[in-house]
């Protein structure tokens, strides 16, 4: 009945706040190749920020070599790195993302 799945419910969150999950960071790596406004068109498609956000963090990789996308799940992470490199080379850019533990 509804009182169960109610109290299911809660329990989850209680679990959830005891242990949250691990959380990743989605890292952008510089390279000499990759042109500036294809690295903003991936922020703005895929870690939907706005333009003047992504300006700002490509300028970051760009002169200090790496920078930090995002902060997610280990599902949401992986998914973010297949689609920023898949996207990336089928563009034939080397532009590189990959994820850490935060
Ligand atoms: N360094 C590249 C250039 O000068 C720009 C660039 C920025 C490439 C960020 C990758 O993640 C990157 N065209």
């Amino acid at each position: 009945n509804t009182i169960s799945i109610d109290k299911q419910k809660h329990l989850e969150e209680v679990r959830k706040k005891a242990q949250p999950p691990p959380m990743y960071k989605v890292m952008l790596n510089n390279d000499d190749y990759t042109p500036m406004d294809f690295v903003v068109e991936v922020l703005l498609k895929f870690f939907n920020m706005d333009s003047e956000k992504a300006n700002q963090l490509m300028l970051t990789v760009h002169y200090r070599g790496r920078a930090v996308c995002g902060v997610y799940t280990a599902e949401i992470a992986e998914t973010k790195v297949m689609q920023v490199n898949q996207y990336a080379r089928k563009h034939q850019h080397p532009l590189m993302c990959s994820m850490e533990p935060a």
